[in-house]
């Protein structure tokens, strides 16, 4: 049987490239976690073991993918930065989000048990993904500002929330109650003089988010987390330093917003490398 014959129906399969010389930010979330989160019995407000476990498979998508520049995490979501002259799979957009997406998705699964020990995953988390593209740096940096104060409110509004449930003795609906029409300011003074929390004193990972970047020193790096990827052994190092590979994905949870984490590092939105 000729293939020719039925070769024609590969024209339906029409080109999607993602329009040449802009930033393309692809946005990961869990999917139906508020379900996922409860029948995995996650701690609240935040699961450091779930968060961890992200930043993990997050930073298999980098060592996988060197046009991924920056990745910022909270909650069940991760956005990955491309750089503007990315290349990777000719740009095709259905092949990149297809790809990043399953892979990500895959890194959860398989480094489950490293995070949650005998805790068994009970169904497979699925993760749903977009792209977005920028035109100019502006946008970048007001995205990644828009995920981390976005960060910043969640936490802040579920950190007195669950404090006033759990240690409060408040039912939720009492708890959403009290914190109707509040302002950061009264939150804040809340948290403290309820419950003698300074929020500022909070895990920056819960404040913050996760920040992945590359780092060309990462011996010297005191930033690296405790996420297995960050921290290379003595003997890794010393074997690299000889070989010269990339540089190792580093683990942050700092501010994102203020200029100070783009002027130290100007690779990330730089036109081509
Ligand atoms: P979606 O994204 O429209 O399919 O629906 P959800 O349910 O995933 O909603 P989303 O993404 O807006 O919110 C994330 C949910 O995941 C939210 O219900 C809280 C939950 N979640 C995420 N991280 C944690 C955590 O560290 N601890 C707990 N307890 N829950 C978490
Ligand atoms: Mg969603
Ligand atoms: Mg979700
Ligand atoms: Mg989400
Ligand atoms: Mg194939």
């Amino acid at each position: 049987m000729a293939v020719s014959r039925f070769a024609y129906v590969r024209n339906f399969e029409l080109p999607d490239p993602l329009l040449p010389g802009t930033f393309v930010v692809v946005r990961l979330d869990g999917q139906s976690f508020h379900r996922f989160s409860e029948v995995h019995a996650f701690a609240k407000p935040n699961d450091e073991r779930a968060l961890k476990l992200l930043d993990h498979a997050a930073s298999d998508l980098m060592d996988q993918f060197s046009d991924i520049v920056l990745a910022f995490g909270e909650s069940d979501e991760y956005s990955f930065l491309l750089r503007k002259s990315a290349s990777l799979f000719n740009r095709r957009e259905a092949k990149i989000l297809s790809t990043l997406t399953s892979h990500f998705t895959a890194s959860v699964v398989f480094r489950w048990s490293t995070y949650f020990g005998n805790t068994p995953l009970q169904y497979p988390p699925t993760f749903d993904g977009r792209i977005i593209l920028y035109p100019s740096i502006r946008e970048v940096r007001d995205y990644f500002s828009w995920r981390q104060a976005d960060t910043h409110v969640n936490n802040l509004y579920n950190t007195v929330f669950w404090a006033l449930v759990q240690q409060g003795e408040q039912s939720t609906s009492e708890a959403h109650s009290t914190l109707k029409g509040t302002q950061s300011k009264d939150k804040h003074e809340l948290l403290f003089s309820r419950f003698n929390i300074n929020y500022n004193s909070i895990d920056a990972r819960y404040r913050k988010g996760s920040v992945l970047v590359r780092d060309s020193q990462p011996a010297l790096t005191t930033d690296a987390s405790d996420a297995a990827p960050s921290v290379p052994t003595d003997a890794a190092i010393s074997k690299k330093s000889k070989v010269k590979t990339k540089p190792a994905v580093v683990l942050l949870h700092c501010d994102i917003i203020k200029d100070e984490f783009w002027d130290a590092r100007p690779d990330i939105l730089a036109d081509a490398i």
